[in-house]
């Protein structure tokens, strides 16, 4: 078998021991790797119901074929776990050394099992796997551990850590890695928390297995070349993410005080140019000749990378137009390891129940220096404020009432991505139906909707781009495992990734073998979700109750008047059900699973829950 090491590394930490396994090639080209691998691995060994942050649940990390190999934007790797923000599978996906070193080590995935008696560091070196200390980094953030690691076993290794948000068991806490990457926002980070798993190191150095080795390099170093010159001519990472923001002012589709704006004057201050303009160093993931991470000084003058998700909710979505301001709050979210996007959302719902009389408290939209306060208070559960914090923007909605949830800006649990689909009808079915809550990894298809049809329409054709995106974006992307920005922003060709995959694997896989792969997970993922919550309804694919709502409405710009209307979204939401083969619950039906080589676990998932 080439192109896959055939091994995965299982850790237990409870009793401190590791065991190298080796899986079937049936296992590999079925589930590939990554979000595939992660999905299979979780869906088999995790008993439903069991407490996300118990020993018994598992952090997997999860590489693909290509990942790590030289070629674009492979320097990536899926974390994955039972979410305890969502209460079902949850992943991200993060620039790390880890994807390189720890198939050079001789795996493709690692599971950590069970429960360590003290805060550890798992150290992997080839063969080797230690238990080691971690209690001089307990307490510290991101930064500093980092540095720790760094300091013992020098800057080339791949590291993942967590910030006190993890150690405290934040629900949306989340996996550091590099000196700006994070990934895991469904509270993956909390997960290693729960275990008292501080950081994990790899280094590895043996050579990955590869079908065509030299055609791989040849291919792979010059098409990295390529993808760099591609990324000057456009100048993409001139602005890098954070170029989509003036355009989502434009367009009416900025959350501006916890969404319920859609536009701003003051955008402008916070805009992909300003970003530019303030940037200090760049930073990217391995194997990357586009990077995209733009640091500037915060208002403490540290270094903070931001994105356009981590602007657009700490920024306008809570009313703040001070670019430094807001590195300030992105810097503490990195350092304390919290997602700024579920962090934002948080806080500007947090702002907007006091302002709706749901709840008693000073905090207002616009004042940055509260909502420092808050992100230490969430991060560290400090008092009774804080462990609302911690637990997310639906949670606290619950306890809030009110009829507060309306405004919680979430589906699933997972908070939304800064886009605002106020009247967008297409993305907002792309959050409602993303399978692990508002993601907007999965498919995003503002563009297409503006662009190719009208923003009026709950067509048929929105549902299939939804679902082309997804197979795209959610599929193939996360289990090859590589960063999708070459193809998104650079328009680099989708067909370049099967000439990956088969000169690793020596398959012969084309574009369509990718998607059967992709729908597979994808309905992996709903069987999750089914197990959890046997009585799931249709209502758990639809956004945010606000959207609907009328008196949200925009008073003045492009889409005064007009919201999303809850009959029409309900027959754009059937389209996708039918074009996907799911029920009216949104459940894959036994035919639809049959198709997919998943007659085994829909055999499994009928104990949970029916099938039709
Ligand atoms: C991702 C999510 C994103 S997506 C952003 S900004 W984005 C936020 N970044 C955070 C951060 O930073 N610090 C922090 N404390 N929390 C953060 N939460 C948010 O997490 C990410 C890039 C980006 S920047 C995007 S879109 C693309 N995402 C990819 C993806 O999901 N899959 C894939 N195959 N390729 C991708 N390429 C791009 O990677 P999650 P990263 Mg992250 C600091 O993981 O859980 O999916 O959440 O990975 O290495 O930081 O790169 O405008
Ligand atoms: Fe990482 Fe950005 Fe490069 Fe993608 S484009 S690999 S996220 S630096």
């Amino acid at each position: 078998m080439f192109g896959w090491t055939g091994h995965i590394l299982r850790v237990n930490l409870t009793d401190r021991t590791s065991k190298k396994e080796s899986f079937s090639e049936e296992f590999a080209k079925k589930w590939v790797g990554g979000r595939g691998f992660a999905v299979k691995i979780l869906y088999d060994e995790l008993k439903p119901g069991i407490d996300p942050l118990g020993p018994e649940n598992k952090l997997v990390v999860a590489l693909g074929p290509i990942a790590g190999i030289p070629a674009p934007n492979t320097g990536k790797a899926v974390v994955a776990a039972k979410s305890p923000l969502t209460g079902f599978y949850g992943d991200g996906n993060l620039g790390t050394r880890v994807s390189e070193h720890l198939r050079k080590a001789g795996y493709d995935a690692l599971i950590v099992e069970g429960k360590a008696d003290r805060p550890t560091l798992l150290a992997i070196e080839d063969d080797k796997v230690e238990f080691l200390p971690a209690e001089e980094v307990w307490g510290k953030g991101t930064y500093e551990t980092n540095d720790w690691i760094y300091a013992k076993y020098g800057k080339g290794v791949g590291v993942l850590n967590i910030g006190q948000a993890g150690e405290n068991m934040a629900l949306y806490a989340v996996v550091r890695s590099l000196e700006g990457r994070a990934g895991g926002r469904p509270g993956i980070g909390a997960v290693m928390g729960s275990k008292l798993l501080k950081a994990i190191v790899v280094k590895g150095t043996r050579p990955i297995p590869q079908a065509d080795a030299a055609g791989m390099k040849a291919l792979g170093s010059g098409d990295l070349k390529k993808v760099g010159q591609i990324d000057k001519q456009t100048g993409w990472s001139i602005q890098s993410t954070n170029g989509v923001l003036a355009w989502c002012n434009e367009v009416a589709g900025l959350p501006v005080r916890n969404f319920r704006k859609t536009h701003h004057p003051d955008a402008w201050k916070v805009d992909g140019e300003r970003l530019n303009n303030s940037r200090i160093a760049t930073y990217g993931c391995p194997n990357c000749t586009m990077r995209c991470g733009i640091t500037i000084h915060d208002r403490e003058g540290r270094e903070s990378e931001l994105d356009y998700e981590n602007v657009g909710l700490l920024g306008p979505n809570l009313e703040i137009f001070d670019l430094d301001q807001v590195g300030s709050l992105n810097y503490l979210c990195d350092e304390y390891g919290l997602d700024t996007m579920s962090a934002g959302c948080t806080l500007s719902f947090y702002a907007d129940a006091i302002d709706h009389g749901a709840t008693a408290g000073d905090f207002r939209f616009g004042d940055a220096e509260a909502a420092k306060k808050l992100l230490g208070l969430a991060a560290h559960r400090e008092g009774a404020l804080g462990n609302l914090l911690a637990d997310g923007s639906l949670r606290m909605a619950r306890a809030f009432g009110h009829g507060s949830e309306a405004y919680a800006m979430q589906v699933k649990g997972l908070d939304v991505a800064a886009y605002n689909c106020k009247f967008i009808p297409g993305q907002a079915l792309a959050f409602g139906v993303a399978p692990m809550g508002a993601h907007h990894k999965e498919a995003w298809i503002i563009t297409f909707e503006l662009k190719h049809t009208t923003r009026e329409s709950y067509g048929p054709e929105k549902a299939a781009k939804v679902i082309e995106l997804q197979r795209i974006r959610g599929g193939m992307f996360e289990f090859i495992v590589s960063c999708r920005f070459p193809w998104i922003e650079l328009g680099w060709g989708l067909d370049n990734y099967p000439k990956y995959f088969n000169a690793v694997t020596g398959l012969d896989w084309n574009l369509d073998d990718m998607w059967r792969t992709a729908d597979r997970i994808y309905a992996m993922i709903k069987l999750h979700y089914l197990r959890e919550f046997p009585d799931a309804t249709r209502k758990g694919d639809y956004p945010p109750a606000v959207w609907f709502d009328p008196s949200n409405a925009d008073t003045e710009g492009p889409i005064a008047g007009k919201v999303l209307d809850l009959e029409k979204y309900d027959g754009l939401l059937q389209h996708y059900y039918d074009q996907r083969g799911y029920d009216r619950r949104g459940i894959p039906t036994k035919t639809t699973l049959e198709r997919l080589g998943l007659s085994r676990e829909a055999a499994e998932a009928e104990k949970y829950g029916k099938l039709e």
